[in-house]
């Protein structure tokens, strides 16, 4: 199943059902009053997200989403049968917009999260409701109110707690399958990752943190170079990023510059992502022994800038315990609701 993060569908409230015309007819009374019932509303339009869902991918399928009408009102004060709401499934994080405007309707941000996007339309009233003095046997009822029709769009930004960054092949995806539930496709060459990939921590005490692994960034990536600028909205409503930095092979040859070379790609995209809490994990410090980078050092290097710094190797395990303590400790006492999203 594809990773997809926009999708144009149209909803439409179900129609409410009309009023009726109808009379008492009884044995011994020659002419009964108006009886006829109320229509039943129309069903809602409902949005409800859920972490089930990852992607807007379903929507390729199915574009058109309508409410149940409501059914007309019968004789004897019956009213008719209220429409079936329906209810869209979404992932958490989705935006709904105006289709034709681009106005913001609506951001779903937790599980379970629900919203009426669009109410049916009112049942009409039935002919006893129009019986006055002079006029005891009203012959019209009123029409159901129609329901309305909308096309959206739907746009994701994932919600996560944590967002991992940093250049292709560095080992995002390695880390992400160390911490986490999760399985991404790892292999030794750029852009093995192509879409968003989300994982949870669960800690001994059975909290939990979200984790993003999107691709890796390179130098002109908010230009469109590589994929990840495609993807960087995914990361707008992390708290915290976790930096990966290849020791072993750096991409420009030094990882300081690597740092910064991503650095500078997230600021082009949005300045807030460089306002974001980061630490600095420094990975494949097993394969160290060939270059011998004094890590330590290195490590110093960043706290000047005043980052934290941990080293690890994602692929033997060493440092991992350590570095999921860390986030323990600094991202779950955090609030953990998004931050406010903006439009770039
Ligand atoms: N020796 C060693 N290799 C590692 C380590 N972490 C990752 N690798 C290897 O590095 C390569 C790239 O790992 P990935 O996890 O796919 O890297 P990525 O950052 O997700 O790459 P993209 O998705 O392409 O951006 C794979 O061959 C991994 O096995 C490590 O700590 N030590
Ligand atoms: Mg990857």
């Amino acid at each position: 199943m594809g990773f997809v993060d926009e999708a144009e569908i149209t909803v439409k409230s179900g129609d409410g059902g009309a009023g009726c015309i109808s009379f008492r007819r009884e044995r011994f009374v020659p002419k009964g009053g108006p009886d006829g019932g109320d229509g039943g509303r129309g069903g809602n339009v409902l949005f409800k997200a859920t972490r089930r869902l990852y992607s807007l991918y379903d929507f390729s399928a199915r574009r058109y989403f309508k409410a149940e009408n409501g059914r007309p009102g019968r004789g004897k004060n019956k009213a008719g049968k209220k429409g079936r709401n329906i209810e869209i499934l979404v992932p958490v994080g989705t935006l709904v917009k105006d289709g034709e405007t681009g106005e913001l309707l609506a951001d779903l941000v937790h599980d379970n999260h629900q919203i009426v996007l669009i109410e049916g339309g009112e049942g009409g009233k039935g002919n006893k409701h129009f019986a006055t003095a002079t006029n005891r046997a009203p012959r019209f009822a009123q029409k159901g109110q129609k329901g309305k029709e909308k096309r959206l769009k739907l746009e994701l930004k994932l919600i996560a707690d944590i967002g991992i960054i940093g250049s292709p092949n560095a080992g995002k995806s390695t880390l992400l399958s160390r911490l986490s539930n999760a399985h991404p496709k790892i292999a030794d060459y750029p852009f093995t990752t192509l879409a968003p990939h989300l994982g949870v921590i669960v800690f001994d005490d059975e909290q939990s943190l979200t984790i993003a692994d999107i691709p890796g960034l390179v130098e002109g990536a908010s230009n469109g170079k590589g994929l990840g600028h495609r993807f960087l909205q995914h990361i707008e409503r992390t708290s915290f990023l976790l930096h990966v930095l290849d020791i072993y092979h750096p991409r420009s040859g030094d990882v300081l510059k690597d740092f910064s070379i991503v650095q500078e790609e997230l600021r082009l995209f949005h300045p807030s992502l460089i306002k974001k809490d980061q630490v600095i994990v420094i990975n494949k410090i097993d394969l160290n022994l060939v270059n011998s980078i004094d890590i330590g050092e290195t490590c110093h290097a960043f706290n000047d800038l005043g980052f934290e710094c941990l080293a690890i190797s994602a692929l033997t395990g060493e440092g991992v315990e350590e570095l999921k303590q860390f986030l323990k400790d600094r991202v779950l006492p955090s609030e953990k609701t998004p931050e406010v999203s903006y439009s770039p």
